[in-house]
């Protein structure tokens, strides 16, 4: 049954995905190419709020003044006509050939700073546009051969680039911030800031990072083995769960962008949860976009993508169902409680115990009966399979 997404529910969906022509390492293009302001029109039918671009999606790379302009006022109005928001902007440094060894981290001097050029000029365009969000996705920033990259010089370019654009944000005052997005591999052999946590750790390095944050991608963290929602989690406790990408990926494999929810069914149930109902026992939300970033199969006709874009939509809503009943069901609060979650929040060291006070503490140690307390039966398959049930419409 097809829900109706409603502004509210904020669904917005990157510009090329729905135009992706389903070119890949082995075939051509199955697909014409999309007019944009066409593109506007059919996400905004199938319930979408917003949309994002990368610059070149929506002004060809080398267009003169004019030829931009015309580009992006077309863009534009469509925007304004079907009342679609421009929430993200990002940067393509990936398809020309002048990035074939990166943008921000190229071992080619002049190819840095034209990179770095090309995304200044797009801040100020995220700023006229008034976007909010500004990704940076460094798909070619890293190496194929270890003895090809100084990474050590590497991540000070990175660093030097990325806190180079966030200076002028706030130079200029803009109301932006710039977010991330990790992954593993594809198209380099090993990508910069392969996932959230490499992320999190060089943003703390950064000048100015706390206008950075991140925009994890389901698919991409899964092509990493990791566990997404997790990711997610750690970005929240972070404070730097910026935006998202959601997808579907079936499990380490090449970069599938599937639809949400048509890879790894169940962890998708636990990110709609996460994101809808927040940690269990209160702490960060998330409140930004829901973003899709997702290829619709070469396999398909428009008939396909625009089938596929309102797959995206639907599945999200339909686990929104099944979180929100999760949560609202008395078996599953209770098996909550005897798996111990609220137990959790109880920080280990009582308030103003000292660690003398926990070393005095015989019960704590000299006392403690590990033995007994290693038959604790935590209950947490009840749970989970409780989780299944309602993911699955069954209870
Ligand atoms: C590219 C990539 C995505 C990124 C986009 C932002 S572009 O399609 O596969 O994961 O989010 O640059
Ligand atoms: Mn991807
Ligand atoms: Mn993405």
């Amino acid at each position: 049954m097809v829900r109706q997404a409603t502004p509210e529910d904020r669904f917005s969906f990157g510009l090329w995905t729905v135009s992706w022509q389903g070119r890949d390492p082995f075939g051509d293009a199955t697909r014409p190419a999309l007019d944009p302001v066409e593109a506007i029109g059919k996400l905004a039918e199938v319930g979408a709020w917003g949309v994002t671009f990368h610059d070149d999606d929506v002004v060809p790379f080398g267009s003169d003044e004019q030829g931009r302009t015309h580009h992006l006022s077309r863009f534009r109005d469509a925007c304004v006509e079907h009342d679609i928001t421009i929430e993200m902007v990002t940067t393509n440094l990936f398809t020309h050939p002048v990035f074939k060894d990166g943008g921000l981290t190229s071992n080619d001097r002049s190819v840095r700073r034209f990179a770095l050029r090309k995304v200044l000029r797009n801040i100020d365009l995220t700023a006229e546009l008034g976007a909010k969000t500004f990704v940076m996705w460094g798909g070619r920033e890293g190496a194929e051969y270890d003895g090809s990259k100084d990474v050590n010089a590497a991540l000070d370019r990175y660093a030097e680039g990325v806190d180079t654009v966030a200076g002028y944000i706030k130079s200029k005052g803009y109301d932006i911030r710039i977010a991330l997005e990790p992954k593993p591999n594809e198209p380099r052999g090993d990508i910069f800031l392969p996932t959230i946590g490499h992320a999190l750790g060089f943003i703390a390095k950064l000048d100015n990072g706390d206008i950075v944050g991140l925009n994890p991608e389901v698919g991409h963290e899964q092509m990493a083995g990791l566990n997404y929602t997790h990711g997610i989690a750690q970005a929240l406790w972070n404070g730097k769960l910026f935006h998202i990408d959601l997808n579907g990926q079936r499990s380490i494999k090449y970069d599938q962008d599937l639809v949400f929810g048509h890879g790894d069914l169940l962890s998708a149930f636990f990110t709609v949860d996460l994101l809808e109902n927040g940690f269990p026992n209160g702490g960060p939300t998330y409140d930004g976009p829901r973003h899709f970033d997702y290829k619709p199969s070469r396999t398909e006709g428009f008939d396909g993508v625009w089938a596929s874009a309102q797959a995206n939509i639907n599945t999200y809503l339909v686990l929104k169902e099944r979180a929100l009943a999760f949560r609202a069901d008395p078996e599953v609060q209770a098996a909550m409680q005897a798996s111990g979650l609220a137990e959790l929040a109880v920080p280990t060291l009582a308030d103003g115990e000292t660690v003398e006070d926990l070393m005095a503490d015989r019960s704590a140690f000299e006392d403690y009966d590990a033995d007994k307390a290693a038959e604790h039966s935590y209950a947490f398959v009840h749970l989970n399979q409780l989780a299944v049930e309602h993911a699955l419409g069954a209870r």
